[in-house]
């Protein structure tokens, strides 16, 4: 049985020799073009980084390693990042072996606690998660061996060194700053007898009514890992990794970008907007109702939350695992009932409205809504558990970096001047 690290070790040397012989005979071939639409755009679309711990196609959604996220659900998130890392999901063993690893790892120093209890309860616990990770950065094995000296083959060692501590420490770091963020008393001891993903709602306190918090805190952990590398968590999280700064710095960059109201923050949103609806219409709103309040929203110049995608053109697979999840575990509850209206309402509306590219519902459309029925009623803290989650697929991406040995980020920006002379604008 090979543990995790001898696991990806063993793969390094053909992932290098791939990559060098495909770069030293086709280095020059053309994979993709850019416009003047995609540099003002937001590079939607551009083809110049690479990924292989998965992608996401338009009609399809997640893939990871080659597998669509519906065949992959049964994995627990350090499965998960396993699979990210190697390409391979791991035995039986192996899990127990990453499991073990990781316990081993979870103790979190008594400073990083005090910096969460300095900040006022006015902050964002996205900003509080972020502040957290950086006081661990004294910690870096990554920062340590390059001051004393490491070639670059050796880079990804203590990356993933310091990627399995930050992983380890990431659940008991995130409930340390609902329980101060919330003021709900005194922080709750890691349980031994529970595994990566409980243990995070098992710190916060959230209580386990049915039996199946773990179950839920398990699927939102997976299905939340790993979206490719152009999105906005993973993009910030790779080009800090270029530069060689170690893995505290990059996963803090990424969660920073997690924090934007179009990207991670949007669950938060959505919840809001829900509660919102429910509040504004003292009921679950008709059909009629919905529609108009959608237009409303449209017309104020507001985006509708959990709605269209940068990528997706088609009904997000992160969704339907929640939505699998939500038929199960509570399918009368009223959240739930008005997710649902919303996903026969508002695809109607957005086509109406003729802008978005993708009318359906993304991963956020449901995953508040859950939480909050299973007692996490602080939709603020809702992107901090994404973050948890998303550290995974960032750092099994910025190891497979390191051990690429990539090089540092910089893309050649142009000025509007330089684009109009280019294409003979006036
Ligand atoms: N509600 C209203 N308008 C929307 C919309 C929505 N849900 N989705 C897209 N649009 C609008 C865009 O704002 C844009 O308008 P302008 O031309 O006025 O700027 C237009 O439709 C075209 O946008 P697009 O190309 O379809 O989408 P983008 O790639 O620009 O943006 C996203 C993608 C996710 C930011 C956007 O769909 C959005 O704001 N959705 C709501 C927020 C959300 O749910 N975010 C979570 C994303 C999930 C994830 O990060 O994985």
């Amino acid at each position: 049985m090979a543990s995790l690290r001898d696991a990806f070790k063993s793969k390094i040397a053909n992932l290098r020799e791939d990559v060098d012989r495909l770069v030293a005979e086709h280095g020059d071939k053309v994979i993709g073009e850019s416009t003047v639409a995609q540099a003002y755009g937001g590079m939607r679309g551009l083809k110049c980084m690479v990924c292989d711990t998965s992608i996401v196609s338009p009609e399809k959604g997640l893939i990871l390693r080659g597998r669509p996220l519906s065949e992959l659900t049964h994995l627990s998130p350090e499965q998960t990042f396993f699979l990210l890392l190697t390409g391979d999901e791991p035995d039986e063993a192996q899990s127990k072996d990453l499991q073990t690893e990781l316990a081993a790892r979870s103790d979190v120093p008594g400073y990083v606690f005090d910096t969460i209890k300095a900040q006022p309860t006015s902050s964002h616990p996205m900003a509080v998660l972020t502040m957290a990770i950086l006081a661990l950065e004294d910690k870096s094995k990554f920062r340590a061996r390059y001051n004393d000296g490491m070639t670059k083959n050796e880079y990804w060692e203590p990356a993933l060194e310091d990627s399995l501590d930050l992983i380890a420490k990431m659940p008991t770091i995130a409930a340390a700053v609902y329980r101060t963020r919330y003021e709900l008393g005194d922080l709750i001891d890691r349980d031994p007898n529970l595994d990566w993903s409980a243990n995070l709602t098992h710190m916060m306190g959230v209580p386990d009514t049915t039996g199946t918090l773990g179950d839920l805190t398990r699927l939102y952990l997976m299905i939340h890992a790993d979206h490719e590398g152009g999105n906005v968590s993973a993009n910030l999280c790779h080009t800090a990794g270029s530069a060689l700064s170690d893995p505290y710095y990059s996963v803090a960059a990424g969660l920073c970008g997690l924090a934007g109201p179009l990207h991670g923050l949007a669950n938060q949103e959505c919840l809001r907007f829900h509660l919102g609806i429910m509040e504004r219409f003292g009921k679950l709103p008709t059909k009629q109702e919905l529609h108009d309040y959608a237009w409303e929203v449209l017309k104020s110049g507001r985006v509708i939350p959990g709605f269209g995608h940068a990528v997706l053109r088609d009904t997000d697979p992160r969704y339907t695992a929640l939505h699998d999840f939500a038929m199960k575990a509570c399918p009368d509850a009223e959240l739930f009932k008005l997710a649902d209206l919303m996903y026969e309402v508002v695809p109607g509306v957005l086509t109406e409205h003729g802008k978005a590219k993708n009318v359906n519902p993304n991963v956020d459309a449901l995953s508040g809504v859950l939480l909050y029925q299973y007692g996490v009623t602080q939709p603020r803290f809702y992107t901090a558990i994404f973050g948890v989650s998303r550290a995974l697929g960032m750092l099994a991406q910025l190891v497979i970096n390191r051990a690429m040995r990539t090089p540092i980020t910089r893309p050649k920006s142009v000025s509007t001047a330089w684009i109009k002379n280019q294409v003979g604008a006036k």
